[in-house]
């Protein structure tokens, strides 16, 4: 069938939006009209060609979320009409990973995932006869996709896709790391690193559990508004700090008798090997857990004295929030439906498919924390 899509045909260029061809879904497989996508960081990074694993051409995106319109053979945990959500961390519940209830990063189809096939080995997209990447097992760069059975999440019917698309990425990212990754407890103190389209999350869901107190670090100060739009209790700007950042978190986070400042959790959220460091540091000794979510450029290190693990904090990664897709995605759009948590806010701009690159260009500029493109 002929679908509208964004491609990505080299490595720093504009996406080109055009028709492309889609074949219907294999065994195992389903076929989602994509109502509304997200454009995310990783997006921008595969496009920019830093990212050294990037396959072009592709269809990108990966923050999707649209209606089953066909089944393969052998699907049975959805049907047409069903809402989804893309996963790009499927959920098999049958490979070693998930039964290990260890992680979220279930392993089924991950090799092919990766060099941007479905999982028998081929492409469903075609441009001119030419075979087009998958991206992320996603793909929600266009107006139907071809995804896994088990990378789809079926959610509530009333939910509106121009919002909910953000829970495929961003939010469940930001929300799982402190309930599934962190497991912050209510009373917690926690330093949030970068209050962007991630860091934002990460503050809506300390305020959810119940944290006490939510400093935000961020070196743009219009993010102070949004941070306290979202549960932050106290900005540092580590421009304004009067010498070196960490020794000022750890005095600003002083309690208890012994008057040991730091925070019980940190979360980096900027990508950056520096704040990664800085996050570590700034956290409790004894107990202190650090959470790394941020991506950085490929090649990037990170560093930090063994004392400083020796006494006790914790360095921990999170992808996707450590969120399983098809059992907790479904329960975050429900907590979006009943108003426990907020999306709507953070949707600065809404664009047609044609304008795209749009997106990125906010993106670039700072100017946006989530641009959705509806179909
Ligand atoms: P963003 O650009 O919207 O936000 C980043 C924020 O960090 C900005 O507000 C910026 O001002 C701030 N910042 C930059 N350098 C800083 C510094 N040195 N100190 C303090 N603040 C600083 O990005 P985002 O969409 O929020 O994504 C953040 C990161 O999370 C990216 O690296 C992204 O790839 C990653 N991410 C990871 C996962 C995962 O599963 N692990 C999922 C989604 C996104
Ligand atoms: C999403 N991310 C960043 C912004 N939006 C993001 C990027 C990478 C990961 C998670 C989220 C990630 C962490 C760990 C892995 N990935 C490896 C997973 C594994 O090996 O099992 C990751 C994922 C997907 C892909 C690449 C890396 C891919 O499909 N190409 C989850
Ligand atoms: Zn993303």
């Amino acid at each position: 069938m002929d679908v509208k899509a964004a491609v990505a045909f080299e490595a720093g260029k504009p996406l080109t939006v055009t028709t492309v061809q889609l074949e219907g879904p294999r065994a195992g497989e389903v076929l989602v009209e994509i109502k509304a996508t997200g454009i995310c960081h990783t997006d921008e990074f595969t496009l920019s060609g830093a990212d050294p694993e990037g396959l072009f051409p592709a269809i990108l995106g990966h923050e999707g979320a649209g209606i089953v319109r066909e089944v393969g053979a052998g699907v049975t945990s959805v049907r047409p009409g069903d809402h989804v959500i893309p996963l790009y961390t499927p959920e098999c519940r049958q490979c070693p990973s998930c039964l290990s209830r260890k992680t979220n990063l279930c392993t089924a189809i991950r090799a092919t995932q990766g060099q941007g096939l479905m999982p028998d080995g081929s492409s469903r997209f075609s441009c001119e006869g030419k075979p087009i990447h998958h991206y992320m097992g996603c793909s929600t760069f266009a107006n139907f996709t071809v995804l896994p059975e088990i990378a789809v999440a079926k959610i509530r019917e009333d939910a509106p896709f121009d919002k909910v698309c953000y829970i495929g990425c961003g939010v469940t990212t930001g929300i799982g790391a402190v309930i599934n990754t962190a497991k912050v407890e209510p009373g917690a103190t926690a330093i949030v690193f970068g209050l962007g389209g991630i860091g934002l999350n990460v503050l809506q869901g300390l305020r959810l559990v119940g944290a006490d107190m939510i400093i935000g670090v961020d070196l743009n100060n219009d993010k102070k508004a949004w941070g306290e739009r979202f549960g932050m209790t106290h900005f540092v700007n580590p421009k304004e700090v009067g010498g070196d950042l960490v020794p000022y978190l750890v005095n600003l986070t002083k309690r208890g008798a012994d008057q040991i400042g730091g925070a019980d959790y940190t979360f980096d959220c900027t990508g950056n090997v520096t704040v990664m460091r800085q996050a570590l540091e700034a956290c409790h000794r004894g107990w202190g857990v650090s959470v790394v979510i941020g991506v950085a450029a490929a090649g990037a290190e990170i560093q930090t004295r063994p004392f400083q693990l020796v006494t006790g904090r914790v360095w921990k990664g999170s992808a996707f929030g450590g969120a399983r897709g098809r059992t907790d995605v479904p329960r975050i759009v429900d907590w979006y439906m009943q108003g426990k948590i907020e999306i709507d806010p953070m949707i600065t701009h809404t664009l047609p498919l044609a304008e795209i690159n749009r997106g990125f260009d906010l993106m670039h500029a700072g100017q946006s924390i989530r641009s959705v493109v509806v179909y």
